[in-house]
């Protein structure tokens, strides 16, 4: 179903048509084209906390918030000031800052599991690199990644992809060799007899699984009790690299991310979103055994030109800083507070969902949330394949626009997640809640 947008969004459309001549498809990263949900994307003029405004004037409360770096809303003012203060100092050098060692030891407490930090510019760089370093590091070629799981864009993991792969419903994409997707095992998510199976099979040639230890690119889909440590017990008894790809949730399900939530000690960690303060980054950061393996240190090459960026490391900082450092009072951190009104979200559409009827498999860990409309009642989805089997694309369609047209703006595609950030107040969940309830009547039909 397409539906047109009207008016109200009739400079969103201008801008649209004259992107799409110069930029394919009219965006930078597919998810942002709306093709999910019909109609135009909504061009975005300014953001302050919890709210943004777009090029015609209207106002949201936005639970997209980049796709997740914004932990503190949009423009927070320390972290506006620590990007105002190293760009008087230099943007880039090319060379060296006490910024990298400062981020990458607040990284190391915060996640018990990392030991040593290597900074990139992107979450794909991020997965790229951890894949490479595995390989390195155990000679081995295969990996396994799961079915609707996305690790951004690098050849080897764009198979039975997640994200806008998924939304746009598109096959594997052309460009990728066979011979690089031959080398990549994928599963379902949740599926550990699956894994066994993989591992029965081709235990001492898997260099390693890589795993979003909450599947953020199909929704949001909980790792089963189990799961996770199924995957770390296999892994470990077969010399095999775990990685976990916390670039949606690191900093996001909890201080020292989804891993500590789930009791986890995996060999790699990727990072990016949150720990940039909204700037581009990306880390993949471990054990030092492992991580010793990158060069120079050692051998498995990898590097760039504005890896470790100064204005993404002073973000980060000021970023992490703020929302994790426990105040003076002792009152709860902005993390905490964040949380809070997420649990209060997802509890609210939760009971709204059981009001009106509409069957929902809501979903919400730490400062992330997502729900999927579900075509019966009591159906769960546990994997992609669930997904695809038993997601009303029709209602999220209608629930979205309607939402859009009650100032809330929910990521395009029910394939993706929600964050909330600490400046959401009490009030914007109330106004969110209400407008989800009229929302949800309207999708219902
Ligand atoms: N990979 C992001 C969603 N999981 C999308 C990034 C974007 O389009 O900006």
């Amino acid at each position: 179903m397409t539906l047109t947008t009207t008016d109200r969004y009739a400079r969103s459309k201008e801008l649209f048509a004259a992107a799409q001549a110069v930029i394919p498809g009219g965006v930078n990263s597919p998810v942002r084209a709306f093709r999910g949900v019909g109609g135009t994307p909504i061009f975005f003029a300014r953001g302050n906390g919890a709210h943004v405004e777009d090029v015609d004037g209207n106002s949201y409360i936005d639970y997209v918030l980049s796709w997740g770096p914004l932990l503190l809303g949009h423009a927070h003012p320390a972290v506006v000031q620590a990007i105002n203060e190293q760009a008087a100092r230099g943007t880039s050098f090319g060379a060296p800052t006490e910024l990298e060692t400062e981020l990458a030891e607040l990284v190391i407490t915060l996640v018990p599991s990392v030991e040593q930090v290597r900074f990139v510019n992107s979450g794909t760089e991020a997965t790229m690199s951890a894949l490479r370093l595995a390989r390195a590091y155990t000679g081995r070629e295969k990996i396994v990644k799961f079915i609707g799981c996305y690790h951004g864009h690098a050849d080897m993991l764009l198979v039975q992809a997640g994200s806008g792969v998924v939304t746009l419903g598109l096959p594997d994409s052309p460009g990728v060799p066979a011979s690089t997707a031959a080398s990549t095992l994928t599963v379902e998510y949740n599926d550990l007899d699956a894994v066994t199976a993989l591992f029965r099979e081709h235990g001492d040639t898997i260099a390693a699984v890589i795993v979003e230890p909450i599947a953020a690119n199909m929704g949001f889909v909980l790792p089963e009790p189990g799961f996770l440590q199924g995957l770390r017990d296999l892994t470990r008894k077969h010399g095999t690299v775990l990685i976990i790809d916390e670039v949606m949730t690191g900093f996001r399900a909890a201080p020292g991310g989804a891993q500590s939530v789930f009791g986890i000690d995996p060999d790699i960690t990727c990072l990016g979103k949150v720990i940039g303060g909204g700037l581009p980054v990306g880390a993949y950061a471990g054990k030092k055994a492992i991580m010793q393996m990158v060069a120079p240190a050692g051998p498995m090459y990898q590097a760039g030109t504005l890896s470790g960026n100064p204005l993404a490391m002073a973000a980060g900082l000021a970023m992490l800083h703020t929302a994790f450092d426990v105040p003076a009072d002792g009152s709860p951190t902005l993390f905490q507070s964040a949380a809070g009104r997420a649990q209060t979200l997802a509890d609210g559409i939760r009971s709204l969902s059981e009001e009106t009827g509409v069957p929902l498999q809501v979903g919400n860990v730490g400062t992330m949330f997502g729900f999927y409309f579900l075509r019966e009642a009591g159906a769960k989805v546990r994997s992609y394949a669930d997904a695809k089997q038993h997601v009303d694309a029709a209602r999220f369609t209608r629930f979205f626009w309607a939402m859009c047209e009650r100032g809330v703006y929910l990521a395009p595609s029910q394939f993706e997640a929600g964050f909330v950030s600490s400046a959401h107040d009490t009030v914007d969940i109330a106004v969110t809640l209400t407008a989800a309830r009229e929302s949800l009547l309207i999708a219902r039909g």
